[in-house]
């Protein structure tokens, strides 16, 4: 076969790099990064190699799997999907349909057939107990956008290449290489603006290694972060130095914000956050003043107790600046294929259900992950009896993963569509492995929302798909089409709408990714009527990707609230800031308690989540799962750099070494989550040697933002001892 060159844009995170891959008969030689991508420019991290590791790995699941007790047997795929089919329609029938949860974790929105066609699968069953990834991570953020913009996808990114001035919140992108902000090479797009006379102010607990390349960091106390927003939101309307400029003409609510930010001044955040008075006001008033600026948080300002407010707050300091939808501000970026204005579009809903055992709010059809095990342990009318998890690993990603893993050792059927057997999946009865990323082919359909320029790229798969495998997408409309059979969701239609539902359906559900892609793409703002003529056709021929431009002006077009203006606030919102005023009240009369610590978590850039432990090459090296402590906090306690110690929290204790070190706030510890590979039953044979702990045995299902549910994942209140101590103790 010889040498074959591949160009392939990578999955693994929202980065989508541009790789030119190299394959010799059939196997990898090479991962590179491809130059002549318009996004990348030839950037890549360390895991783009792991590409490989994924594709060669042993331990990677490749026929359908069903557990008999501990014994794990193959099935074919027929009698695997029948069997999984006809036992979901019999709880489906006996229990109804809310008895049947799914959860979709993270990698189903890098993979473009999960978006697809899993609906072909979850659409029949027809069930509100559905969780996923996003109350663990940005469901602030979409509830902000559906609120203020009207359509949870509106989520606006730094215009890092023509912006002045940056102020970020509790992101890292030098280790994540951005989140909800598509922006391969950070490092390189800061340089440059920092050359150009740009300023980077971030604002994070830990001096990151984000903050050295910043120039200007302060640290934080965990969870205080709304209060220090309102307080430069404050300080930039009392003092009058806000402008909306244009968004004024089709913008509601400015006048109410600046009555409902009054109480929050620079020395009530000063006083819960650690950032000085003075400082604050000198950050409004600097962002305020650059020609183009822009306000962005993500992770450490999302899944902390005051989440939504964050992002409220975040977003009302670009638009009273007049920096959103401005060049060099906080722009909105418009894909090729669109989710937002293409067909099928999912605006969102709040609230139109609640969790059964909690009362927590669905968003979007979803409810929050932290309630998840108490709905499958509570008995009661549509408690869950079965479980399917798609593309995820909520023992270790989601708080409370002890009290999970319980929940689900008690369900009556666990389905995971999974290649590997993982601290979920093992609890599972049918594990259904995809293909491997390379088997199939990709065109990225969420992070073009979220990209700091304009771009397309398709890729055809690079490595055959194995003789019997089946895709993603195939195993969703495989058990789709059984389900429709078995329970027949139309049963109760005049016939000819049956007759044509279920024709619609077979067609949607056998037609592949790259059909809806050439559907969508000539119907797009690029498409048909537009000079581009973006199709498939041109696409593919394009390997590389076809660049459409920097970020353009959206609003007000591209508004989707009911009168189409920008809804500065609502009563929830209203509410929110008036019961955060009596917080920070308590907040500032209450001593902290004694010995308690605040624990954060961080990413590195060799690993990814919990579920690329398993490659050699990643993880060899020094460990990098230690608790990060302050020296004084350390000294404090009696306890030496490098020694075992004890966390415990609400729910839970796990041991860890510590390492002492001053790039952390005193009082905060930081543990990276993704680890705890120790449970039994896994079996990834290299991430069980570097199995780490698992941070989510310690992070608590009642820590939530209240309004959005999402998981308090940082803040979480734990004590440190050493662990000879608790050994002793519990003797
Ligand atoms: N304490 C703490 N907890 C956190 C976070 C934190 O910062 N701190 N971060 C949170 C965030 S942001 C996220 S997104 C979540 C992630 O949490 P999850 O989405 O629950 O977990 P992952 O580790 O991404 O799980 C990936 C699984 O998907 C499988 N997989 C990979 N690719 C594919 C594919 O193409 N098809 C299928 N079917 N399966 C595939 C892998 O084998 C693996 O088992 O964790 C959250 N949890
Ligand atoms: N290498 C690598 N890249 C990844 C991932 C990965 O696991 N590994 N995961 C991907 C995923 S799923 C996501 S969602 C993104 C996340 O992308 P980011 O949000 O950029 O990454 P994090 O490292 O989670 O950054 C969160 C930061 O918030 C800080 N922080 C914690 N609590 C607080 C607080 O209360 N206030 C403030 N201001 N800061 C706080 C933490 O110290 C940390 O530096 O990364 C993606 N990219
Ligand atoms: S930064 Fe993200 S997208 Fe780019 S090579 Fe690394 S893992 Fe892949
Ligand atoms: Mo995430």
């Amino acid at each position: 076969m010889g040498e074959q060159t591949h160009y392939r844009a990578c999955n693994l995170c929202e980065a989508i790099c541009g790789l030119e891959i190299k394959v010799r008969d059939g196997v990898i030689v090479s991962i590179r990064g491809d130059e002549a991508d318009p996004l990348s420019r030839g950037h890549i991290c360390p895991k783009a190699v792991a590409l490989q590791d994924l594709q060669d790995d042993p331990d990677r699941l490749r026929r359908p799997q069903k557990r008999i007790g501990e014994r794990w047997v193959e099935l074919s795929w027929d009698q695997a999907l029948d069997e999984v089919a006809d036992r979901l329609a019999e709880i489906h029938q006996r229990d109804g349909a809310n008895a049947i949860a799914a959860y979709l974790g993270n990698p189903s929105v890098h993979n473009w057939g999960n978006m697809t066609h899993s609906s072909a699968f979850l659409g029949p069953l027809k069930t509100r107990s559905r969780y996923s990834a996003t109350s663990v991570d940005q469901l602030p953020h979409q509830l902000i956008a559906y609120w203020l913009y009207g359509h949870q996808l509106m989520v606006s990114v730094p215009d890092i290449d023509r912006s002045a001035y940056i102020l970020m919140l509790g992101a890292n992108p030098m280790a994540s290489n951005g989140s909800l902000w598509t922006v391969p090479d950070f490092r390189k797009r800061l340089k440059a603006m920092q050359a150009r006379g740009g300023k980077l102010v971030l604002i994070d607990p830990r001096r990151t290694e984000t903050a050295e390349v910043s120039d200007e960091h302060h640290f934080i106390r965990p969870g205080a972060d709304a209060a220090l927003l309102l307080a430069l939101l404050n300080t930039i309307l009392s003092e009058g130095l806000g402008d909306p400029g244009r968004l004024a003409a089709f913008t509601d609510g400015l006048d109410q914000v600046a009555e409902c930010v009054r109480p929050f001044t620079p020395e009530r955040a000063a006083a819960v956050s650690g950032v000085d008075a003075e400082t604050i006001r000198r950050i409004a008033r600097e962002f305020a003043a650059a020609p183009a600026a822009a306000a962005y948080g993500r992770m450490g300002v999302s899944t902390q107790a005051h989440g939504t407010l964050c992002q409220w707050a975040l977003a009302l300091l670009n638009i009273v600046t007049g920096n959103l939808d401005r060049e060099g501000g906080m722009m909105f970026p418009h894909p090729a294929m669109d989710l937002v204005q293409g067909a099928g579009s999912k605006p969102g809903h709040y609230g139109a259900w609640r969790s059964r055992v909690r009362g927590l709010p669905e968003f979007g059809g979803e409810l929050p992950v932290s309630a998840l095990a108490e709905e499958i342990l509570t008995p009661g009318e549509g408690q869950h009896k079965a479980l399917i998890t798609i593309a995820g690993n909520p023992v270790l990603s989601t708080p409370n993963g002890r009290q999970l893993e319980q929940a689900l050792a008690s369900l009556e059927l666990m389905v995971s569509v999974d290649f590997y057997r993982n601290e979920t999946s093992r609890f599972a009865h049918y594990i259904l492995p995809p293909t491997a990323a390379l088997e199939h082919d990709h065109y990225d359909i969420i992070f073009h929302h979220f990209a700091l320029r304009n771009t397309a790229r398709y890729n055809p798969a690079i490595l055959p798909k194995p003789a019997g495998a089946l895709h993603d997408w195939e195993i969703f409309a495989g058990l789709g089409r059984r389900l429709r059979e078995r329970l027949r969701p139309d049963a109760r239609r005049p016939l000819l709408q049956r007759v044509q539902g279920r024709i619609r359906d077979e067609l949607m559900s056998r037609m592949p990714p790259h059909r809806m892609l050439d559907f969508s793409l000539r119907r797009g703002v690029y498409g048909k009527k537009s000079p581009q003529q973006l199709t498939l056709r041109k696409l593919k021929a394009a390997p590389h990707g076809i660049d459409l431009g920097p970020l353009q002006q959206e609003l007000p077009a591209r508004l989707f609230t009911r009168n189409h203006r920008i809804a500065c606030l609502n009563e929830e919102l209203r509410g929110e800031l008036q019961r955060f005023d009596q917080v920070l009240s308590e907040q500032q009369a209450q001593a902290p308690v004694d010995g308690e610590l605040w624990l954060i978590g961080r990413r590195h850039v060799r690993s990814n989540n919990s579920w690329m432990h398993n490659s050699q090459r990643l993880v060899k090296g020094k460990a990098r799962d230690q608790l990060f402590m302050h020296p004084d906090d350390l000294a404090a306690r009696g306890l030496d750099d490098g020694q075992q110690v004890e966390l415990r929290s609400r729910v839970g204790s796990v041991t860890v070494t510590v390492q002492s070190t001053v790039d952390i706030m005193r009082g905060v510890v930081s543990l990276p989550h993704g680890w705890g590979h120790t449970r039994s039953g896994v079996a990834q044979r290299v991430a069980r040697k570097h199995a780490g702990q698992s941070a989510n045995d310690l992070t608590d299902e009642r820590l939530l933002d209240r309004l959005s549910g999402n998981a308090a994942l940082n803040g979480v209140p734990v004590t440190v001892i050493a662990a000879e101590v608790a050994a002793a103790d519990a003797a």
